[in-house]
């Protein structure tokens, strides 16, 4: 049985790969900082339904190296996937210095506590999309780093050390250079389930609009579940190396928003220009949600706000992952439409719940609540 241990278990991504990893017969560990409230909501199932046999987690931080050697000492693990990371773009232009401590040197950390404690494993370094920045779409393996925000320095930093410390070192560590990849788990403040989560609310009437930044920034969106198999796809090549991955397809913040909400029967249309733009909403369809919404024809749902803006951004993010597809076989089946309409159902689904449960929770609970 290989053993796998999973910094950032907790965040979107590493929930679905212990899901994955389990499947395939892994024993998995994974690294879970302190929080001051819970922060396992993703993987509760997992502990729930898993002995610790199969697997079993370790309180750490990518900011501090004991915990890093102390993990590594006990379970001496066949592969790696380093995922954790402050992950946020706009937040890294707030807290430039944690963000660079925990992405670039925490990856360090890492690197050198497999190397000083002489340990053979295979690391993946989750890369990012981000350090090509401005250069040109569309991006593949070649392409130059042009990185827009702390965090994609940040990012370009750790990528060079794992290059450097498997040349220098001959450690085996591949870097996979990940696009844009969303699901029902990511986090609530990323832009595409920023934007589901509002027409849900908007669908059931609790919510009446949407504020969002820049509307023309384009992203290569692909599916969770599909990527983090190609984690697991690079650590199990005779050669580490590094790959893009990415859907090839790629479409503006706004034509997400118009996708998103056509699932509710909202047909929008956008007036005034960059920052003073509106998204109207010009025609509501027949749909279920018809009589639960409370805005109308002319209700202003999204608007433009300069506090999402960041100061610096990567325009136009389009991947070709043409390597990853001939070398490791590894192919998106999720694109754009199939991706919108899988994270509106499922917010939808999930505010559904959460108004029934708050309603029940109510009635039940009246004679308590003040
Ligand atoms: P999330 O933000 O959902 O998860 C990040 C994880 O890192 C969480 O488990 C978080 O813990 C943990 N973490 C944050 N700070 C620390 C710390 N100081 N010490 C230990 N753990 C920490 O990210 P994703 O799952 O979306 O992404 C996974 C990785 O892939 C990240 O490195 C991200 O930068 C990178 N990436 C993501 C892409 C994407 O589109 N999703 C694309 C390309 C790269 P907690 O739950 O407590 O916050
Ligand atoms: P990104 O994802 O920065 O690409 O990084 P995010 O969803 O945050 O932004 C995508 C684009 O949408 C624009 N935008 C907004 N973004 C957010 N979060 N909130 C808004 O209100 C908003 N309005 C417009 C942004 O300006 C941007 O252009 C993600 C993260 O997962 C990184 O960790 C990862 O490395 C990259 O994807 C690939």
């Amino acid at each position: 049985m290989k053993t796998a241990l999973i910094t950032g278990v907790t965040g979107q991504d590493g929930s679905y790969l212990v899901e994955f990893l389990l499947n395939k017969n892994y024993k998995v560990y994974g690294v879970i900082r302190r929080a001051s409230s819970f922060n396992t909501s993703r993987i509760d199932h997992i502990i729930e339904f898993h002995s610790p046999e199969k697997f079993d987690w370790f309180r750490g931080d990518m900011t501090d190296e004991t915990s890093l050697i102390k993990i590594l000492e006990k379970i001496q693990p066949d592969e790696i996937y380093n995922l954790a990371a402050q992950s946020h773009v706009q937040v890294s232009f707030e807290v430039p210095v944690y963000t660079f401590d925990v992405v670039a040197t925490g990856t360090l950390r890492l690197l050198e506590a497999v190397k000083n404690l002489g340990l053979d494993i295979k690391i993946y370094q989750a890369s990012s999309s981000e350090m090509f920045g401005s250069s040109p779409p569309p991006q593949n393996e070649e392409t130059p780093f042009n990185p827009k925000s702390p965090y994609a320095i940040a990012k370009v930093a750790a990528y060079h050390l794992c290059v450097n410390y498997r040349e220098a070192y001959g450690m085996w560590i591949a870097n996979g250079i990940l696009f844009n990849h969303e699901s029902p788990r990511r986090g609530e403040t990323f832009v595409t389930r920023k934007i589901t989560r509002a027409v849900s609310r908007i669908a059931f009437g609790v919510q009446d609009k949407l504020v969002l930044g820049y509307l023309d920034a384009k992203r290569d969106w692909g599916y969770a579940p599909e990527y983090v198999k190609a984690m697991w796809l690079m650590l199990q090549q005779d050669e580490p190396d590094d790959y893009v991955i990415a859907t090839g397809e790629a479409h503006s913040v706004r034509k997400f928003v118009e996708e998103a909400f056509k699932h509710i029967g909202v047909i929008i249309e956008w007036r005034g220009e960059g920052i003073e733009e509106k998204g109207v909403v010009a025609e509501i369809m027949d749909s279920e949600f018809k009589d639960s919404m409370k805005i109308k024809p002319g209700d202003i749902v999204v608007e433009v706000s300069k506090r999402y803006f960041r100061p610096a951004e990567a325009e136009f993010l389009l991947g070709d992952s043409t390597k990853a597809r001939k070398k490791l076989g590894w192919e998106p089946k999720v694109k754009f439409k199939e991706l919108v309409k899988i994270m509106v159902e499922a917010d939808i689904r999930r505010t559904r719940l959460l108004l029934e449960g708050t309603k029940k929770h109510n009635e039940e609970w009246r004679e308590y609540i003040i």
